[in-house]
C-alpha cells in the first residue's frame, strides 16, 4: 500500500481509474493525472533530502533511489547586471544522471516495482533514456529505449549504453519513436515510462516544491523553462498548485515555456488558440527537437492557468546563452537548458517580463551531455604549441 492512497483522473472528462491498473490514457483519449484521496502536509513533514523529502506528497514508497533532487539554486549576480531582474538558476544538471528526468524516474521506476513489473521502455531524445537505464540497472530491470537515429547527443547515448539498455535506433524523429514505443509496450506488456506516465510527473513536480523551499516560501514572479514533450512544465505547475492548496504558497509564479524556433508547437498553440503538431521539427538543441508533444494539453493549461506565456528562441540565441551562462556564472548546461536563459532575455526585451521581477530559470540538463556542440565552436581558437614556443605566449598575457 502506498503511503498516500491515490487514483488516476482524466484531465478532460474527469473519469477515474485505480492506480493499480496499468493505463496511460483515459478511454476518451484524455491525459491522466495522479490525484490523492487527501493530500496533507505541513513544512514540518518535509524531512530527509531530495525528492523523497516530499514523500507525504508522493504516490508510492521509495523502491529505488540514486539520491536525486536537492539540486542547486544559483543566484546569478553577474547576469543580473545586464538583465535588470533578480535571477536564480535551478540547475537540474546536478542530478545523478545529469538531468531532471531522475526526479521522475525514481518515482516512475518505484511504481513499476510496486506493480510487480520487470520490463520498461521509453522513447527519448537522450536524457530520458539515460535516466531510465540507470534506475533500471539499479533495480535489475530490462530496459528498452527507442531513439531517433543520429539525433541524440553522445553523452546521453553513452549513458544508456553503459547502463545496459537495449537500444533501438529509429529511422525517423522522436515523434515516430514515441508512436513505436507506445505500440511496443501495449503488445509486449512492457511498462511505458515516457512523461505520458503520470507517476513520472509526480516525481518531477518536486522541482517546484524545492524551488519554493529554497526561496524560504517567498515565490518568484516567473519560472522560465524549456519545453519539449511538455511533461516538465505540467509537473512544475502541479507542484505549485498543490503547495498553494496546502496553504504553503499564496500566489504561484507565472510559467513561461521556451521552445526552439524550429520545434515550437506549444508556442504556436498559445499564440493561435489551437494546437497542431509541427512536422519535421528541427533545432541544434536535440533534447527538445519534438514536434508533437504528448503532454500538450496539460502544458497549455498550465501556462494559461498560471497567467504565463510561451516564447521561441533561435539556435543562435540558445548557443549564445549557453556560453554566457558558462562564462559569467560558471554553469555549463546543455543547449536545451540554455534555451531558458535565451528565452528570459527575449522576454525582458519584449516587456513580457518586467524589470525588477524575481525570476527562476530551470536549466534541465548538464553541459557535458553534449560536448560536441561546444568543441565544434571553440576548437579553432585552441593554440597548439611546443615547449620552445612558450616565450611567444608572453605577448598574450
Ligand atoms: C535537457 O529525453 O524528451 O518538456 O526524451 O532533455 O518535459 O519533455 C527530453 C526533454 C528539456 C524537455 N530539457 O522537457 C527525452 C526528452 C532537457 C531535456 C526537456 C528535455 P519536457
Amino acid at each position: 500500500m502506498s503511503p498516500n492512497s491515490n487514483f488516476l483522473r482524466c484531465i478532460k472528462c474527469e473519469k477515474e481509474y485505480s492506480s493499480d491498473e496499468v493505463r496511460y490514457r483515459c478511454d476518451c483519449g484524455g491525459l491522466l493525472e495522479v490525484r490523492y484521496d487527501s493530500l496533507r502536509a505541513t513544512k514540518k513533514d518535509f524531512t530527509g533530502s531530495g525528492v523523497w523529502r516530499y514523500k507525504k506528497l508522493l504516490p508510492v514508497d521509495c523502491r529505488v533511489t540514486l539520491n536525486e533532487g536537492d539540486t542547486g539554486l544559483y543566484r546569478c549576480e553577474n547576469l543580473e547586471k545586464g538583465f535588470g531582474v533578480k535571477l536564480w538558476v535551478k540547475n537540474e544538471g546536478d542530478n545523478p544522471t545529469g538531468s531532471f528526468k531522475d526526479r521522475g524516474m525514481t518515482v516512475g521506476v518505484s511504481k513499476a516495482i510496486q506493480l510487480g513489473l520487470d520490463k520498461v521502455a521509453c522513447a527519448s531524445t537522450g536524457n530520458t533514456s539515460a535516466s531510465l537505464s540507470a534506475y533500471c540497472a539499479k533495480s535489475n530491470m530490462k530496459t528498452f529505449v527507442f531513439i531517433p537515429s543520429g539525433k541524440i547527443a553522445y553523452g546521453k547515448l553513452a549513458q544508456a549504453m553503459v547502463h545496459g539498455a537495449r537500444i533501438y535506433s529509429i529511422k525517423g524523429n522522436f515523434d515516430l519513436a514515441l508512436e513505436m514505443v507506445n505500440d511496443f509496450c501495449a503488445k509486449h506488456g512492457v511498462y511505458w515510462l515516457n512523461s505520458i506516465n503520470p507517476f513520472r510527473l509526480e516525481g518531477q513536480k518536486t522541482i517546484a516544491y524545492e524551488v519554493i523551499e529554497q526561496l524560504s516560501f517567498k515565490p518568484p514572479d516567473y519560472i522560465v523553462l524549456p519545453v519539449g514533450n511538455a511533461g516538465n512544465i505540467s509537473a512544475v505547475w502541479k507542484g505549485l498548485v498543490e503547495f498553494r492548496d496546502l496553504g504553503l504558497l499564496d500566489e504561484p509564479p507565472k510559467l513561461i515555456g521556451i521552445q526552439a524556433e524550429g520545434a515550437a508547437p506549444i508556442v504556436n498553440a498559445i499564440r493561435d488558440g489551437h494546437f497542431s503538431p509541427v512536422e519535421n521539427p528541427s533545432t541544434a538543441a536535440t533534447a527538445i527537437r519534438i514536434g508533437n508533444p504528448v503532454n500538450a494539453e496539460k502544458a497549455i493549461r498550465a501556462i494559461r492557468e498560471s497567467g504565463g506565456s510561451a516564447e521561441t528562441v533561435t539556435d543562435e540565441e540558445i548557443l549564445k546563452a549557453q556560453r554566457v551562462l558558462a562564462q559569467k556564472e560558471g554553469l555549463f548546461v546543455e543547449p536545451a537548458s540554455a534555451a531558458s536563459v535565451a528565452g528570459l532575455l527575449k522576454c525582458i526585451e519584449s516587456g513580457k517580463i518586467e524589470e525588477g521581477s524575481r525570476v527562476i530559470c530551470i536549466t534541465t540538463g548538464h553541459g557535458l551531455k553534449d560536448p560536441d556542440i561546444v568543441v565544434e565552436r571553440f576548437k579553432g581558437e585552441m593554440v597548439e604549441i611546443e615547449k620552445r614556443e612558450l616565450e611567444i605566449l608572453a605577448q598574450e598575457i
